[in-house]
């Protein structure tokens, strides 16, 4: 089964009281902790190094010793099982890989299905990716609900100078599916500092991946 080894973050004991029967949790939207949470992750810049364009600057950070907390996830205590609604807040520290801001791994969900994002605080963009290709992006702002339609990759990107906190739901058996982005090279579109803001180029890891033409 594909999802169960991409899915491992994901996984946690999850409670047989939270699994059977309704319970609250609280959600900070100034930190993005959830309250109780059933398990959480990180994810360092060496737990994706491939994800950034520059990979010179990739290689001297992590060669000097410097692999930031790129972002950190709190699950909820749901199982990931058809019927279940999971959900999951993210915090993504500010920073960028050369001038790449930090940002999410990024994923299609194995069974297409849609996703609700909630941004709670701080500043970014969600890019998102059709498996025809096309490309969208909203903003993240506190308050934002970002509705991604199912078959849509989702990349979410810290572009404030503080912490960006959002909330995100999605069908128990959605699955995470990493490698169809990455094999592509990642994104066609990535999230830059520019001098007046960010800057969306496109990406050139595709080429990398596609070769010489
Ligand atoms: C989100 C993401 C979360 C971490 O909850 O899983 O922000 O990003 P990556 O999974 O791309 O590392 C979501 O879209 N869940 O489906
Ligand atoms: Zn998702």
């Amino acid at each position: 089964m594909h999802s169960e080894a991409s899915d491992a973050e994901f996984d946690h004991d999850v409670s047989v009281l939270a699994a059977s029967r309704p319970f609250q949790v609280v959600l900070d939207f100034t930190t993005g902790l959830l309250t109780p949470s059933g398990g959480s992750f990180v994810r360092r810049l060496s737990d994706m190094a491939s994800a950034y364009e520059d990979q010179e600057v990739v290689k001297r950070m992590l060669a000097s010793g410097d692999d930031p907390v790129i972002y950190k996830s709190y699950c909820a205590d749901v199982p990931h099982e058809p019927g279940h609604l999971a959900f999951l807040t993210t915090i993504i520290t500010p920073g960028t890989v050369g001038s790449e801001f930090f940002m999410t791994k990024g994923h299609h969900h194995y069974r297409d299905s849609a996703e609700l994002y909630l941004a709670m605080s701080g500043e970014g963009l969600m890019i998102m990716e059709s498996h025809e290709g096309d490309f969208v992006q909203q903003e993240l702002v506190p308050s934002a609900l970002v509705y991604v339609p199912p078959g849509w990759a989702h990349r979410t990107v810290n572009t404030g100078s503080g912490r960006l906190t959002f909330m995100a739901a999605y069908f128990g058996d959605a699955g995470h599916d990493y490698a169809s982005m990455e094999s592509m090279g990642g994104f066609s579109i990535r999230v830059h500092r520019g001098d007046d803001g960010p800057q969306l180029r496109p990406s050139t890891s595709r080429d990398r991946v596609e070769g010489p033409r």
